[in-house]
């Protein structure tokens, strides 16, 4: 029931001409990407997908992409005045997702704005949100620091439309979480949406003083120039007083918003702080790593890339939404992201208290246990060696050492590893003091397994080999 509301949310998106987003990026932007080539010193990178990307020439890239990639998994948090209605207005059940309410269920601005005198989020706690994340294993948080309603969740002073103006709640959870990151040890990241529902310089697609459709807007006459100030006024505040190491924009296929516009803020970012990284939906090709949303993709992507996910169907909050994925599958999309040489960017909506669902909670917590085990294959691991998929599970690699994270505990209790490099030790992580016994056979390497597998979601072994891995090419 709510996967077929999702999908009518994505044809109606479509619809509403949300250029189509091809791996998070607009599918009519040109496909050149500023990034710079994975090296994989020592890796095999026959792997698909790792097709060899040149920098373009002359495109010095300087974002600091090396916590990023060994970070492999963070934190989204959606959260803003949409998680007052969390998903019903005026009694009814508002199509999904919870952050599009005011498009979906069509709310005058006026009656949307005064939602901002019931946020009151007392129950915030930027410390526990952030001790949440680290103990689901997580190295970074992504948050929304304004969505596509306009409404900024930090004291800027572009607007009084803000979390500390508008609400009588007064206070900033921006500036609070930045300093609980920067406490213990995560990096402080946020989103910002180009498309914005609120501002005078942009209009919707449909206005009506009583059943509007925001979706997508476009400039007002002559009011690019003055939004893309906006704009800046606010990413500056963003980097220079909260501190983020990375925008991850979003909103980009409103109408009007060209590569010129792309290039300047872009330029504008780099010459604050060239560290700082750029999600490709930034748009018109800039940006350093791509953004696929709700799904995986199969081979991985060329280049950097970080998939997007809810726990259940909405980013933002949405008090009816039950339909929770199990701790075993996030896990199961954590490895494959990584194993495709990807991030993974699991999403959490708090409610207008301020709290994270305890079955979003939950659910990171287990994926944090596993890690606490198996971190060692995920984090500042490298993309599987192997083409083809495998029948037991995933793979990912370092230097010197292949992972194998099985999925489907063999019957036969022995793994075949389709690769011409010797073994010279093998062993579980869960249990590192037992040598697994191995052989080479005709499809490659064989790994003798114990009779169970010591984790029910997912086992990795760690086999211990000399220089880059040589896959057998079937
Ligand atoms: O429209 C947004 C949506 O609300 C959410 O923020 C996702 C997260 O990646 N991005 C856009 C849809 O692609």
């Amino acid at each position: 029931m709510l996967n077929r509301r999702l999908v009518a949310f994505g044809i109606v998106a479509a619809l509403a001409g949300l250029v189509p987003l091809i791996n998070g990026i607009s599918a009519a932007a040109p496909q050149t990407h500023h990034w710079v080539v994975a090296r994989s010193v020592g890796l095999s990178t026959s792997a698909p997908g790792n097709k060899q990307m040149r920098e373009p020439a002359g495109k010095m890239h300087t974002a600091d992409m090396g916590w990023w990639r060994k970070a492999r998994f963070g934190m989204f948090i959606h959260w803003g005045l949409y998680s007052v209605p969390a998903g019903v207005w005026n009694g009814k059940h508002a199509p999904e997702p919870g952050e599009w309410i005011k498009n979906n269920a069509h709310i005058p601005n006026k009656q949307y704005n005064a939602l901002a005198k019931k946020f009151d989020p007392v129950d915030f706690n930027a410390n526990q949100w952030v001790k949440i994340a680290r103990h689901a294993g997580m190295k970074y948080i992504v948050i929304t620091s304004k969505h596509h309603d306009g409404f900024s969740m930090f004291h800027t002073k572009a607007t009084n439309f803000n979390i500390v103006k508008a609400t009588p709640w007064h206070k900033d959870p921006l500036a609070m979480l930045s300093a609980a990151c920067r406490h213990q040890g995560i990096k402080f990241c946020t989103y910002y949406s180009i498309m914005d529902w609120h501002s005078r310089d942009q209009v919707p697609a449909h206005p009506s003083a009583t059943y509007p459709t925001y979706n997508p807007t476009h400039f007002a006459p002559g009011r690019g120039p003055a939004y893309l100030h906006y704009m800046e006024r606010q990413l500056h505040e963003l980097i220079t007083q909260y501190h983020t190491h990375l925008f991850w924009f979003d909103g980009q296929w409103m109408h009007g918003w060209n590569k010129t516009y792309s290039h300047k803020l872009y330029s504008y970012i780099r010459s604050i702080d060239p560290t700082i990284i750029i999600n490709a939906r930034i748009g018109s090709g800039y940006g350093d790593y791509s953004t696929p949303e709700q799904h995986i993709p199969a081979q991985g992507l060329p280049g950097p890339w970080e998939t997007c996910m809810t726990i259940n169907n909405t980013w933002g909050y949405v008090s009816w939404d039950h339909d929770w994925k199990s701790s075993t599958t996030l896990i199961h999309h954590l490895i494959q992201c990584v194993s495709g040489g990807g991030n993974f960017l699991l999403n959490v909506g708090p409610t207008a208290k301020g709290v994270i669902p305890k079955p979003e909670v939950d659910r990171l917590l287990a994926v944090g246990q596993w890690l606490k085990v198996n971190g060692d294959a995920i984090y500042g691991s490298h993309r599987s060696p192997f083409k083809a998929a495998l029948p037991f599970g995933y793979a990912t690699q370092k230097r010197g050492k292949l992972f194998l994270e099985v999925t489907k505990w063999p019957k036969s209790r022995t793994l075949v590893v389709p690769m011409r490099n010797q073994i010279t030790k093998a062993s579980l992580l869960a249990n590192p003091y037992i040598t697994l016994q191995t052989a080479s056979g005709a499809g490659g390497q064989l790994v003798y397994l114990p009779p169970t597998a010591p984790d029910q979601s997912a086992s990795v072994i760690v086999l211990h080999v000399a220089g880059p891995i040589h896959p057998l090419q079937h």
